[in-house]
């Protein structure tokens, strides 16, 4: 089958999912159990399914700072353990039981976060959860704990322990997220095994978004996240501590101000530290900020372009550039040596069934690094949920598939079925050697990081469980990071030969190492 039916046949053999990528590890209920260890907190980052249409090595790429960043303001006189489910090691430890267990929830794991909260209550460990989840739906999730924290963990976590050790546990604590953001200790990033992420440099310089599209989680009601953002110079100092050749920016838009990333590329650029981060595409407004952000080690971008159509641009509030105009911007971060990494979403009401086709064919053609994909999804308390619950077409509300893979709604001009297939296949042909082959870099010296890239991250879904298992996960990808690395330090070299004045790298990082106090 050819042309915009194509998405809508189905594939000869669906994908293999491994048990492992889809099953939560058992819990062993035990009769008994002995005493809490007292000053011991646990920190849990619950099991959640893999998609098998995406590549698991998603999942692995670098940890998530909700719970490295409340281990950060543990008091010291309190032991903290960290646990993440999804790197395959089995069920967190239980014995002896931790005296508080911390566990952080998702709309998509909240089910397996309750699961394990029954289950360490059961043994005598105090539970408190906190979390997105928590945050917007505080009344769901407060059956379920000794403790809920609903705003800002680092503000309400080293007050929680207080109140256990006092005996004064309250049943909620509340922190709002509008306050300055540069006392915050900076994340226990020792905690987490460097074998098991390509890299554990998870960063994260600001907090919140200026835009409000209607589908994102930033606008849900009740929730309030004004933008803030750290010191630039604390920001390299965390980088330099890990000691990692690659750091990734965990932050909603760090480009949701201009003269900040400015600073902030300031002061990485001494670092010699390659790194990415998700920015709206109105960076590229200012060539100039292009080229700070490539001089300053930004290897690639996430980029929301969400959709190639306007209509669906201006119902999501979505501002920033027409589609008309994505491709030139990408030319404009590749020009910098920048790759592009972007995110689309399918199933918004001005998409037919062509819109399957018509994106692949766009993403070839402006032969963009990488892409994901994702059914819209209206996430509970969001002005799309609204939308859709007034005109009656959400199909249900099994939290557990809002996981942008699932279709849990009704869309205008397309059936639920032909959104899913369409979605699936959009996976299948960007993981495909022509559509691999197709946007491979124009010049051959960036092919050997780039199709290694491309095959180990979209090829090898039935090699990640053995990867994450045995924390080979770093292993597997420092060669190509290396590769990359000098990659984009030929780039820097470039454009700095380019530069009005050229400072020695070398002199401008003795002083800025010294300036921010890492020896
Ligand atoms: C890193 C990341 C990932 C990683 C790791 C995810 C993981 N679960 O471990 C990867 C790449 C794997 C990923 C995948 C997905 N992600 Co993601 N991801 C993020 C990202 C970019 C950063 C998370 C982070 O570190 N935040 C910083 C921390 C400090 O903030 P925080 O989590 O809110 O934590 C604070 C408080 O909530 C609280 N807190 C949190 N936990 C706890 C626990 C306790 C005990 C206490 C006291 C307090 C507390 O204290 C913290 C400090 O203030 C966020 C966007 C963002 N910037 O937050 C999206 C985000 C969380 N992801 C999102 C989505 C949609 C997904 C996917 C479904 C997309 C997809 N289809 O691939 C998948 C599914 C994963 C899943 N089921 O969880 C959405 C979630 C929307 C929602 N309503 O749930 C977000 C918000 C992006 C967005 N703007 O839409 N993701
Ligand atoms: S630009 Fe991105 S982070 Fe900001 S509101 Fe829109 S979807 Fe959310």
């Amino acid at each position: 089958m050819n042309g915009i039916d194509a998405p809508f046949s189905r594939p000869r053999r669906p994908p293999r999912l491994p048990r492992a990528m889809t099953v939560a590890p058992a819990l062993v209920p035990r009769a008994r159990s002995g005493p809490v260890e007292r000053r011991l907190a646990l920190l849990v980052n619950p099991f959640y399914p893999k998609s098998p249409h995406g590549s698991f090595g998603k999942h692995v790429l670098t940890p998530s700072l909700s719970l490295t960043s409340i281990a950060g303001a543990t008091p010291w006189n309190w032991r903290v353990q960290f646990w993440d489910e999804n790197l395959l090691q089995g069920p967190p430890p239980a014995d002896p039981p931790p005296e508080v267990v911390g566990i952080t929830v998702h709309l998509t794991f909240a089910a397996r976060a309750y699961e394990l909260a029954a289950w360490f209550r059961s043994r005598g460990s105090r539970v408190v959860l906190g979390g997105m989840h928590v945050n917007t739906s505080p009344g769901e999730a407060e059956p379920h704990a000794d403790a809920i924290s609903v705003g800002d963990g680092v503000k309400t976590w080293p007050a929680i322990l207080h109140d256990v050790e006092l005996g004064t546990l309250q049943r909620r604590y509340d922190a709002p997220f509008d306050r300055d953001y540069d006392g915050d200790p900076p994340p226990r990033r020792d905690l987490v095994s460097r074998e098991a992420f390509l890299t554990t440099t998870s960063v994260i310089a600001s907090r919140g978004c200026r835009n409000r599209c209607s589908f994102c989680y930033l606008a849900t009601e009740g929730v309030s996240v004004p933008h803030a953002v750290r010191d630039p110079k604390d920001v390299a100092r965390q980088i330099l501590a890990d000691r990692q050749p690659l750091a990734v920016f965990v932050d909603n838009n760090l480009g949701a101000s201009r003269s900040y990333l400015r600073r902030l590329c300031a002061a990485l650029r001494p670092l010699d530290t390659v790194w990415t981060a998700a920015v709206t595409l109105d960076v590229t407004d200012d060539h100039s900020l292009v080229r700070e952000m490539s001089l300053a080690g930004c290897g690639g971008v996430f980029i929301g372009f969400e959709t190639l159509n306007d209509e669906n641009l201006a119902s999501a509030n979505k501002r920033g550039p027409r589609a008309e105009d994505y491709a030139r911007r990408v030319r404009i971060f590749r020009d910098h040596g920048i790759q592009v990494n972007g995110s689309f979403v399918v199933g918004f009401d001005a998409d037919r069934r062509d819109v399957f086709t018509t994106l692949a064919q766009w993403i070839d053609a402006a032969r963009l690094e990488c892409a994901t994909f994702h059914i819209l999804t209206p996430y509970p308390g969001t002005p799309l949920f609204r939308q859709m619950e007034q005109q009656d077409r959400i199909l249900h509300r099994d939290w557990a598939l809002y996981d942008t893979a699932h279709v849990v709604f009704r869309p205008k001009h397309l059936t639920p079925d032909e959104l899913q297939l369409g979605y699936e296949w959009l996976y299948r042909r960007l993981f495909s050697h022509a559509s691999v082959w197709a946007r491979r870099p124009a010049v051959p010296s960036g092919w050997p990081a780039y199709f290694a890239g491309a095959y180990l991250y979209k090829h090898a879904n039935q090699l990640w469980p053995f990867l994450i298992r045995h924390q080979l996960v770093h292993a597997a990808w420092s060669p190509l990071v290396e590769l990359a690395r000098r990659r984009h330090m030929r780039t820097r070299r470039r454009l700095q030969r380019s530069e009005p004045t050229t400072l020695s790298t070398a002199a401008v990082s003795e002083g800025v190492r010294s300036a921010i106090g890492a020896g």
